[in-house]
C-alpha cells in the first residue's frame, strides 16, 4: 500500500485515542502533535499541516459529539474529516470526447501516464489517439509508439520534426474523427522561461478541454510552487500524482492541489499500464487510517445527519408549512428507511400500517413522484395551486410520465397537507404527537 509510513503514524495516533481511559484536552493535544509530525514527515505542506492541526484541536475540544457518537469516536471522525479536506473536493475526469494536454517537468511520468490514461478511457468505450509532441527527447516518439502498440491504440508523430506546434497541428488533423486525443509534451529540468513559453504556445494550439499536470510523488515541498507555475502558464484543470508506490513521502504532491485548486484525479502506483487508480479523497484517507476502525464511525456520522434532517422536516410539517419543496425533501428521506420507520412509528395510527408487500409498490410510486418533481419549477413547488391542466401536461412530458401520474402526486400531496393542517390546528393532538416524537428519540424542542 502507498504511503505506508504516514498511514502507520496516523494509525498509531488514533490508537492512542482508543487506548486512553478518557478523552481530555491533554490527550487531544498530544494526538494533534503526533498527527502534525506525521504529516510534516510525509512532506505535506507546512501551512496545511498547521491549519489541519488547529482545526482538529478546535473541533475536537469545542464541538459536541453528534448523537450516538462517543467522544472518542467524535475525535477520530474530526481527524478523518480534516484530512479529507486537505486533499480537496473529489472530481471525476469526464469520460467524453475531448482534447487533453499533458504537462509536467522532466521525468515525472507524463508519457507513461498517457498510456495508462488512454487504456483507462479506451476500456470505457471511447476511441483514443495519442500525439507525440515531445520533440526534444529523441526517444520520446518511440516510447509513446511502443505504449500504443502494447495497447493497440494509434499514436501520431513525425520523427525528426523539431517543431512541436507543427506536430500538434498535424496530429489534431489526423485524429479529427477520434473521440479523445491526448497530447504528450516535453519535460524540462526546471521551470525555466523556455518551458513556460512552449507550454503556453502548445496550450493555445491544442485548446485543450483538460490540461493535466503530472507530478512525481517524491517532489516534496517543491510541488506547490511547481504546480502553481504550470497553473499560471497553462491553466491546469486536473493533477495526476505518479510514483506513489516508490516513495515513503508523497504528501508534498498530494497537498499541492491546494495551490492550483485543480483536484487530483488519478494516482500512478506502478510502472505498468494498469497501475492507475482513481483518486477519491475519502477512500484514500479511509485506507490510510485503516478502514475497519473507521467504517462504523462514518456510518454513525451519516445517521446523525439523516436524523437531523428528518427532525427538521417534521418540524416544518408540524408548523403547518407543507409545500412541494418540503414534500420533495420528505421523499428524499424515504429512501433511508431507518429514519422513516422511526417517523412512522411515532405517528398515531401509522405504526405497522406500511406492510412489507406494500412497501415495494409504494417505493416504485415514490420514485416516480421524485422524477415528476424534478420537472416542476420552483414557483410551482412553492405554490402548487398554480399547477393547472396545461402545466400538468408539460410536467408529464418533461418527466416522461403520464398526466394521470402527475395528478396522482398532486392528490397525494393535498391529502397530506390536509392531514398536517388538521394536526397543526389541533393543539391537543399536536402536543401528544410532540410527546410521542420525543419518546421516539427525536428532539422536538426549538
Ligand atoms: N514506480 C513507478 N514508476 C513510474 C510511474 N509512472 C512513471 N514511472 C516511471 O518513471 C520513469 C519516467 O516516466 P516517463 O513517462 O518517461 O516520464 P516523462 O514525464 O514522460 O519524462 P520526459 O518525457 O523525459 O519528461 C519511467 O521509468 C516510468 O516507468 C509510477 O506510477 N510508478
Ligand atoms: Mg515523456
Amino acid at each position: 500500500m502507498v504511503l505506508d509510513s504516514l498511514g502507520n503514524a496516523l494509525r498509531n495516533a488514533l490508537r492512542k485515542i482508543g487506548g486512553a481511559s478518557h478523552v481530555d484536552e491533554a490527550l487531544i493535544k498530544d494526538v494533534v502533535r503526533d498527527i502534525q509530525r506525521a504529516l510534516l514527515q510525509a512532506d505535506v505542506n507546512v501551512q496545511l499541516a498547521l491549519t489541519l492541526s488547529k482545526a482538529v484541536e478546535r473541533r475536537a475540544l469545542g464541538d459536541k459529539p453528534p448523537a450516538g457518537m462517543s467522544p472518542r469516536e467524535h475525535v477520530i471522525h474530526v481527524i478523518y474529516e480534516e484530512l479529507v479536506k486537505i486533499l480537496g473536493k473529489p472530481r471525476d475526469l469526464p469520460i467524453k470526447p475531448e482534447r487533453i494536454l499533458m504537462v509536467g517537468l522532466y521525468g515525472q511520468g507524463k508519457t507513461t501516464t498517457i498510456g495508462k490514461l488512454a487504456n483507462y478511457i479506451h476500456k470505457r468505450g471511447l476511441t483514443v489517439g495519442m500525439v507525440a509532441a515531445d520533440v526534444h527527447r529523441p526517444a520520446a516518439y518511440d516510447q509513446l509508439k511502443q505504449l500504443g502498440e502494447q495497447l493497440g491504440l494509434p499514436v501520431f508523430g513525425l520523427p525528426g520534426e523539431k517543431r512541436a506546434g507543427f506536430v500538434v497541428r498535424k496530429g489534431l488533423e489526423h485524429f479529427a474523427d477520434t473521440q479523445i486525443v491526448i497530447v504528450d509534451s516535453a519535460g524540462r529540468h526546471a521551470l525555466d522561461d523556455d518551458l513556460i513559453a512552449e507550454i503556453k504556445a502548445l496550450a493555445k494550439l491544442v485548446n485543450p478541454d483538460e490540461t493535466i499536470l503530472v507530478l512525481d510523488a517524491s517532489t516534496g515541498q517543491q510541488a506547490g510552487p511547481e504546480a502553481k507555475a504550470f497553473h499560471e502558464a497553462a491553466g491546469v484543470t486536473a493533477v495526476i500524482v505518479t510514483k506513489l508506490d516508490g516513495t515513503a513521502k508523497g504528501g508534498g504532491a498530494l497537498s499541492a492541489v491546494a495551490e492550483t485548486g485543480a483536484p487530483i484525479v488519478f494516482l500512478g502506483t506502478g510502472e505498468h499500464l494498469e497501475d492507475l487508480e482513481k483518486f477519491e479523497p475519502p477512500r484514500f484517507i479511509s485506507r490510510l487510517l485503516g478502514m475497519g476502525d473507521l467504517e462504523s464511525i462514518l456510518e454513525k456520522a451519516q445517521e446523525a445527519i439523516d436524523e437531523k434532517e428528518a427532525e427538521e422536516l417534521t418540524k416544518q410539517m408540524l408548523s403547518g408549512k407543507l409545500d412541494l419543496h418540503v414534500f420533495e425533501k420528505q421523499l428524499g428521506m424515504l429512501g433511508k428507511m431507518g429514519s422513516l420507520d422511526k417517523l412512522m412509528g411515532a405517528f398515531p395510527g401509522m405504526a405497522g400500517r406500511v406492510k412489507d408487500e406494500d412497501l415495494a409498490t409504494t417505493q416504485v410510486r415514490l420514485k416516480k413522484f421524485k422524477v415528476i418533481l424534478t420537472s416542476m419549477t420552483d414557483e410551482e413547488k412553492t405554490d402548487p395551486k398554480l399547477i393547472k391542466s396545461s402545466r400538468v401536461v408539460r410536467i408529464a412530458r418533461g418527466s416522461g410520465t403520464h398526466p394521470r401520474e402527475v395528478k396522482e402526486l398532486l392528490k397525494h400531496f393535498n391529502m397530506s397537507r390536509k392531514a398536517v393542517k388538521g394536526l397543526a390546528g389541533n393543539r391537543k393532538m399536536r402536543k401528544q404527537l410532540m410527546k410521542q416524537l420525543g419518546a421516539a428519540g427525536m428532539d422536538m424542542k426549538d
